[in-house]
């Protein structure tokens, strides 16, 4: 039958479902840029220029593998903007009997596929996505009947269905997790390797002029552009990060140094999120590495563990969540984002050195989102929509069904502590312990009031005060609660003052 097969931006893979059967003689394969997601959110820059080009590149690997190719540029005049648009129109002009899709990634456009059977009156056939480790029906199974899900439970499951780092029944070394052998502080002289830059080529080049074009008033810098756009550039990504970085991911997993964007980290989620690699070979070479005696366990199993746990665990939450997800606002949370997620300006170091980074870079690390840049929304009561937005488009490999369950579930706790055991807030103490941010910076971190004092060391207790009758029952900070209570009334007054004093000065 002749069918048309739709491939999105985030579906690069040679192996998607929706090739499977393909007959190169009558079928085409479609590929459009669209406003409508490049618009949705004002995404950074960068972002665009990268998976415009590597839909570019993956377009012309597929015309020479033979297949039949309709690949819609953004300033195409007859490009109506959206996908449904782009499907009825080649649908109508190619009398396509069907037309295949991958299910997508996010729940806005499976629901927007779900509507096209009615509205063209043309076979729809929505595929599974096969490249996660694990189903949304998986998820939904293993989640069914329990009152509380918790990551590492999940993360065991995962280990021993597809035999990763196993002996047997049990975990290679012993224990499943290596996670406090994870947090080591910033050393002074490490050499970290350059991260993986790739060379901008004639497709590249064209689509930066685009974006600079037609994208002017996005957040970030376009410049320098260093992303893999290949399928081969991603692999050598890969292999850099094995022979280069992987020996100390561990030790430095959350570990900040000041102008250390990419610290130990694998750069790989531009490429796992797109399509450009494969969660399995990533975990397969990282085990392998293990193996051939090139890389520590706390290592290799903590960068496996990113993969196989975290990463599959948020998309089950999401899949088994969606929509009501995108409403949850455990705290009630109402503040504006403050400007300086934009602008970087702010007296406080941490803060404006990780919105500089994800400025330039479209990339900033775990620890950053999550204990810099998240901690403060979470402390200071941001708006959760305003607060996803913000990571939805400031990132190169965010997608809503791995930035949401990260920003509400984790940074923020807005789903009440169905995705963590308990809020990542924290004081500007562990932002000192693991980073050199404070040394530069105009606040005090070992200040606990006053003008001059860390704002997170205040805020920290102003939001444990604050939320007591929705967190004083959780046993994970039952310690905090009786240190808070512990305290003087003046020194309560002094935090809930600097603390007022600091929120309204954000307005
Ligand atoms: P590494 O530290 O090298 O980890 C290896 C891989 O593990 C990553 O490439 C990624 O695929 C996976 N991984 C690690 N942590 C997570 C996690 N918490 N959830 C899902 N996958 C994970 N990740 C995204 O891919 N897209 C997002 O939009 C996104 N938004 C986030 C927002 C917040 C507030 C937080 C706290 C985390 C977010 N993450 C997101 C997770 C994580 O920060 C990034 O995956 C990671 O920083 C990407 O860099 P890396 O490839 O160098 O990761
Ligand atoms: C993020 C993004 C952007 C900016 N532009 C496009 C596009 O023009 N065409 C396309 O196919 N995909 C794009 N994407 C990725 C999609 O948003 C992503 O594939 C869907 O959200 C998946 O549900
Ligand atoms: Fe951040 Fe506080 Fe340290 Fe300044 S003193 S860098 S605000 S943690």
């Amino acid at each position: 039958m002749k069918t048309l097969r739709l491939i999105l931006g985030d579906q690069l893979s040679h192996s998607i479902s929706s090739l499977e059967g393909h007959d190169k003689v009558s079928d085409t394969v479609l590929m459009c840029e669209v406003i409508d997601e490049a618009n949705y959110v004002k995404h950074h820059k960068k972002k665009i220029a990268f998976l415009f080009s590597a839909m570019r590149h993956f377009a012309n690997e597929l015309v020479e593998l033979g297949f039949t190719v309709c690949y819609i540029k953004l300033d195409d005049t007859t490009n109506t903007g959206s996908f449904f648009g782009e499907v009825k129109r080649h649908q109508q002009n190619g009398s396509y009997r069907k037309i295949v899709v991958t299910q997508p990634s996010e729940y806005r456009v499976l629901v927007d596929c779900q509507s096209w059977q009615d509205k063209l009156g043309c076979a729809v056939e929505i595929r599974p996505d096969d490249r996660f480790l694990s189903s949304p029906e998986d998820f939904s199974n293993w989640a069914s009947g329990r009152k509380q899900i918790r990551m590492e439970y999940f993360y065991r499951i995962m280990r021993q269905k597809h035999n990763i780092l196993m002996a047997g029944n049990q975990p290679v070394g012993g224990k499943w997790n290596y996670d406090s052998e994870n947090r080591q502080k910033p050393n002074v002289g490490l050499t970290i390797p350059a991260p993986f830059r790739s060379s901008i080529d004639s497709i590249t080049q064209q689509v930066i002029t685009l974006v600079s074009d037609r994208f002017a008033n996005h957040f970030g810098d376009v410049l320098p552009f260093q992303f893999a756009v290949t399928r081969d550039e991603a692999l050598n990504a890969l292999k850099q990060f094995i022979e280069y970085r992987l020996f100390y991911f561990g030790d430095y997993q959350d570990a900040m140094i000041e102008g250390e964007p990419w610290m130990y980290h694998s750069h790989l989620s531009f490429y796992l999120n797109c399509g450009l690699l494969l969660p399995m070979e990533c975990v397969r070479a990282a085990e392998q590495a293990y193996y051939d005696g090139n890389a520590p366990l706390n290592s290799v199993e903590g960068f496996i563990r990113q993969i196989v746990g975290w990463r599959e665990y948020v998309r089950g939450i999401y899949w088994l969540k969606m929509p009501a997800y995108k409403a949850e606002n455990f705290f009630e949370a109402k503040r504006n984002l403050p400007d300086f997620y934009w602008t970087a300006n702010t007296k406080m170091n941490c803060l404006s050195q990780c919105v500089t980074e994800t400025k330039e870079n479209a990339y900033a690390h775990h620890i950053q989102r999550l204990m810099v840049l998240g901690n403060f929304a979470l402390l200071t009561g941001i708006d959760p929509v305003e607060v996803n937005e913000w990571f939805l488009i400031v990132y190169a490999d965010a997608y809503e069904w791995v930035e949401l369950p990260n920003v509400t579930g984790m940074i923020l706790f807005a789903d009440g502590g169905y995705l963590a055991s308990k809020p990542y807030a924290a004081g500007g103490s562990y932002i000192n312990k693991m980073s050199n941010f404070c040394k530069n910076c105009a606040y005090n971190v070992a200040q606990k009031n006053g003008e001059n004092a860390c704002p997170f060391n205040y805020l920290y207790w102003s939001f444990l005060a604050q939320n007591r009758d929705k967190l004083s029952n959780n046993y994970r900070l039952t310690m905090m609660y009786k240190a808070l209570d512990r305290m003087s009334d003046d020194k309560k007054k002094a935090i809930e003052h600097d603390s007022q004093l600091f929120l309204a000065s954000l307005a």
